[in-house]
This record gives structure tokens, C-alpha cells and sequence, in this order.
């Protein structure tokens, strides 16, 4: 496991209620993250409520899309990830494609989304978009992680060698202190 210790960056990935109801879509994914050389600094698995849901996009309420989003989004359970890399907002969204899925199909077959995205409302996965909206996001799911203390203390600890093991149960990478 290579992780860039000083350049840490954090970044909210959720898996979406139709990628979630693909088990073998989950695992992919979650492999493809660990394979790209993020940490999951932590994951929970929750479903939102409606207000929750209207509360997380409410940066869209003015959209056309925003009924339908909201809908979809507190549909089914969904798999919250807080991941850790250098340049980890843009990484993440490099790896999903673009919002559109049923361009992202032809434009970019290879991304998360352009293979396990069923339409452009439901394109199978999140991620937050700049340092700014991580830091909001990552709030909203966990709001006792302190990003500036988890980067300096794990930064300091990968610096020094430390190792972290990936735990499959939890999906959660644990510093071996
Ligand atoms: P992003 O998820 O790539 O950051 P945003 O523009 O922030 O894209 O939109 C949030 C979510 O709203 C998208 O992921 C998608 O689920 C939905 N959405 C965005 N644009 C459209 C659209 O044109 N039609 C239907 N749904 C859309
Ligand atoms: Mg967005």
C-alpha cells in the first residue's frame, strides 16, 4: 500500500441505492478504491430519510432534477465513504466520469459510471467536487471526524512508516499503531 503521507486530501464517496442493490457491483468498486491507492478513512452504510436526502442536495433544490434525485437517493440504503489519497477529490472523480451516464456510456465506457450507471439520475455513485464541499459533506455523514487532526496525525504516521491494514469487514483501513 503506497499512500503519498504529506499531500493527504479528503474526499466524500457515496455509493448511490442502485449500485448498492448490486452486491458484486459494491465489491468492484471497492476494490477499484484500494486498487487506486486510497485509505477508507471511514464507511457507513445508511438510508436517508427524505429531509436528510433534501438536506444533502439542497445545493440543487432550483434543478429540474431535484424531485427526482432527492426520490432516488432516499430509495434504498446507501454506502458512505470517507476516502484518503494525494489529490483524492479529483481522483475520485476521474474514476466515476462525468454526471451524465447516458453520455458517459460512449464518452467514457470505463469509468465507474460509464460501466455500472443506469441513467443520469441514477449514475451509481458520488463525489465531493472541491476541497470546500468535501469538508461539508464529510461533515454531514461524520461529524466527529476532524479532518485537519486525521490528516496530520495519520499524515505523520505514514511518514514514519506506519503501516495501515485494510479490515474487509469494516471497509475501514486501520493505522497499526
Ligand atoms: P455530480 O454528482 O457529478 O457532482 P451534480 O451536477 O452535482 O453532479 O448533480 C448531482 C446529481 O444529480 C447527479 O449525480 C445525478 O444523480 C443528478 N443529476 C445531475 N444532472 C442531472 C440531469 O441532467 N438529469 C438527471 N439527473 C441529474
Ligand atoms: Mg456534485
Amino acid at each position: 500500500m503506497h499512500v503519498v503521507a504529506n499531500r493527504l486530501q479528503l474526499t466524500l464517496a457515496i455509493l448511490k441505492p442502485d449500485c448498492m442493490a448490486c452486491p458484486h457491483i459494491v465489491s468492484e468498486i471497492r476494490r477499484l478504491i484500494i486498487n487506486n491507492g486510497f485509505l477508507f478513512v471511514q464507511t457507513k452504510i445508511v438510508k436517508l430519510s427524505r429531509p436528510e436526502a433534501e438536506e444533502f442536495y439542497q445545493i440543487h433544490q432550483e434543478k429540474f432534477f431535484y424531485n427526482r434525485l432527492v426520490t432516488f437517493m432516499c430509495s434504498g440504503p446507501i454506502g458512505v465513504h470517507v476516502l484518503a489519497r494525494d489529490d483524492a477529490i479529483n481522483t475520485w472523480r476521474k474514476l466515476l466520469g462525468p454526471t451524465r451516464v447516458l453520455r458517459t456510456i460512449f464518452e467514457e465506457p470505463d469509468s465507474i459510471r460509464g460501466r455500472f450507471g443506469l441513467t443520469d439520475t441514477r449514475n451509481c455513485a458520488h463525489g465531493s467536487d472541491s476541497e470546500e464541499t468535501a469538508k461539508q459533506e464529510i461533515n454531514f455523514f461524520f461529524p466527529n471526524l476532524n479532518i485537519e487532526k486525521w490528516k496530520k496525525e495519520v499524515g505523520q504516521f505514514l511518514k514514519e512508516n506506519g503501516n495501515v491494514v485494510y479490515d474487509e469487514k469494516l471497509c475501514e483501513h486501520i493505522p497499526q499503531r
